[in-house]
Formats: C-alpha cells, structure tokens, sequence
C-alpha cells in the first residue's frame, strides 16, 4: 500500500471522510512539506496540498499527484478547503488531535462548513518502505561516526557541552541535515539523571559519560546512546552497571522480531535488571519507534500489547540510574524483520576508556 493508500484506509475506518493534516510529520509524508504552515486534505477522491506562495512552486514540484492549491489573502485555505467540501459532498473532516491547538481548532470549527472528528493518522507512518530505511540507515551511520571521533576528542577537563557542540557540528559536516534532538551529555553523578540535557560541567578522569544523541538524514532520525569512561575506568559499581545494562540491551535487542509483541522485549530486557537487583533504578520505557520524529509511536513498554511488524524502526535503550553514583544508557536502533533483529547503529559497545593525551 503507498502512503495515501494506508491513510485512506486508516479513514474507511474512521467515521472522516477527509483528513486534514496539519503536523510537520505528517505533511511531509503525505506531501514532502516540512513546515507549520500549510495544510494536507486527502479526501478519498484527491490529495490536496494547500499553501502560500512561500512554498507554491517547491510543492507542486514534489506533488506530481496532487492539486496544489495557493492560499492568499483574497482567497484564504478556509475558502480553498470549504470549496473542496462542497465539490466532493463531504461532511465530515478528521483533524490532527495531537497537534492541532485549541485555538486553531477553535477557529476551524467556526469557519469549515463540515463537522471535525479527531483522527490518529500517525499509525501510518509505523512501518517504514526501502526509501525510509535508506535515510535512517545514513542518520545511523553518521552517528557512528560521530562516536568515533568523539572518543578521540573528548578529554578530562572538557564541558559537556563542548563536547555536545562537536559532536552535533562534525554530524552536520558529515551530512546530517541537523541533529535529532538536544544532544544529552552527562557526566559523573549527572549521569543518574536520563535526560540531563549536557550541560556547564566539566568532565573529570574517571568519570562515565553518557551521550544520547542522533543525526537527521532526509526528516529521519537515528538515536543512539553510549556510555563511556573518561581517561581511566569508573568503580566498580558502575563497571558492574555497565555489564548488566549490556546484558539486558543484547536480550532486548534479540525480543525484536516481526510477531513479537512490544511488551515483551521490554520484560526481555526488564527482567535481566531486576534479576540484578536494579530494577527499581530503570524507571523508563524499553525504547520507541523512530522515523521523522525521534519519538512515535509505539513504544518499547510493560503495557504495549500489539506486535512487531517487518519494515518498523525502534530503539533499544535499556539504563540503570543510581543517584550519587552515575548512570548507565545503552541505545541501538533496530530494524523489525521476519527474521529478526537487524541493528542499524554499530558503535562498539563495550565500555570504552579513552585516552588520556
Ligand atoms: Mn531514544
């Protein structure tokens, strides 16, 4: 099924005989449009891509299949879009629940003449074609790059955030569009704290550090978190940490399968923490899908019921936190196959000690 396929029938289910699509993501799937201006209507006759002269030209390009249609100030996308709802009789239109904001809600409501239903679309964009995983498999590699250089560069008596900055700037020299997310960089007994963004602190010898960062190839992201020591190994609590976190990453990791459901790999993971005692200090999700958001849908976690399937990209990041002491994140990207997992990040996943010249 090609992509307007799966949203149309995504909608043959809904009670919508449209969709409004008004997310950054889901404009560019459905019509290459990476911008918060601008709107994507596919009704079940016609995709429709609606947007000022800023993008007019670029867009018609891109959408050979489409009727582009140009907003201006005469002639306004309510106008444009109550046109389409009169020519094709529809009455009712979903809307991006999770993205829309109450005001511009507000303000549909009361100018489209046709009833709005919330609709997630988002599940279309689970499973990914070739053209997909080629762009995640370049924000892959890039990473690995980057973590290569970056274990040559870093030194005791660096920031955190310089070594964030040179991590993000040698990613965009080496093709990344820019970077996934902020970069999290933490060092010491910030590494207790998952998502500390980096931060002032200056790394000392000895110190784990954990990076969490990741490249966008196309809109497509790649996420992948090491762990290192800095000059000279940790203790041996957190060279322990490093082995269980290893451990339980290669058993989750191996629960990736097409069938399998998310759940489990998640316990898969789980259970080897707990095994160890640790439990309590892995308080997060297994990992997530990833595509044109570092974050979808669904999730790695104890409650997610439904099943893998081939073509969807997640992440695997098992971690123990222990305040006052440090923490350990070990995250890969991986490929959903019929066959099994199929890593996309590479990095060594050892617990590297870097150099201290
Ligand atoms: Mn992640």
């Amino acid at each position: 099924m090609d992509r307007l396929e799966k949203c149309r029938s995504l909608l043959a289910g809904s009670n919508a005989q449209a969709m409004l699509c008004t997310s950054y993501h889901n404009k560019f799937y459905l019509a290459g449009l990476y911008s918060s201006s601008g709107y994507v209507l596919i009704t079940q006759k016609q995709k429709y891509v609606i947007v000022d002269s800023r993008y007019y030209e670029e867009v018609r390009q891109n959408n050979r299949d489409a009727q582009v249609l140009l907003m201006t100030g005469e002639k306004t996308y309510d106008m444009l879009i109550n046109d389409i709802i009169e020519d094709e009789s529809i009455r009712t239109v979903g809307f991006e629940g999770d993205d829309l904001s109450y005001d511009r809600y507000m303000i549909l409501k009361d100018k489209l003449n046709a009833s709005l239903i919330p609709v997630d679309i988002n599940p279309i964009r689970a499973v990914k074609d070739a053209g997909e995983i080629g762009s995640i498999r370049e924000a892959c590699d890039i990473a690995d790059a980057a973590y290569t250089h970056i274990l040559d560069f870093v030194r005791a008596g660096m920031r955190e955030d310089e070594v964030a900055n040179e991590l993000v700037y040698f990613m965009k020299k080496n093709g990344a569009m820019k970077e996934s997310f902020d970069t999290i960089a933490a060092s010491g007994i910030r590494g207790a704290m998952p998502h500390a963004k980096a931060g002032t602190k200056r790394i000392e010898e000895g110190d784990l550090v954990t990076l969490d960062f990741g490249a966008k190839v196309g809109q497509y992201c790649s996420d992948i978190t090491r762990t290192f020591a800095v000059g000279k190994g940790p203790g041996r609590e957190l060279a322990k940490i490093h082995e269980i976190v290893s451990e339980a990453q290669q058993k989750g990791i191996e629960a990736v399968r097409a069938g399998m459901r998310f759940c489990d790999a998640d316990r898969a993971a789980r259970s080897v923490i707990e095994d160890a005692g640790y439990g309590e200090y892995f308080g997060h999700n297994l990992g997530h899908s990833l595509g044109i958001n570092d974050h979808e849908d669904p999730r790695l976690s104890p409650t997610e019921q439904s099943r893998m399937e081939a073509g969807m990209v997640v992440t695997v990041e098992p971690g123990i936190y222990v305040p006052g002491l440090g923490g350990v994140r070990i995250e890969d990207d991986v490929l959903v196959t019929e066959d099994g997992p199929q890593v996309l990040t590479r990095s060594p996943k050892q617990l590297i000690i870097t150099d201290k010249e």
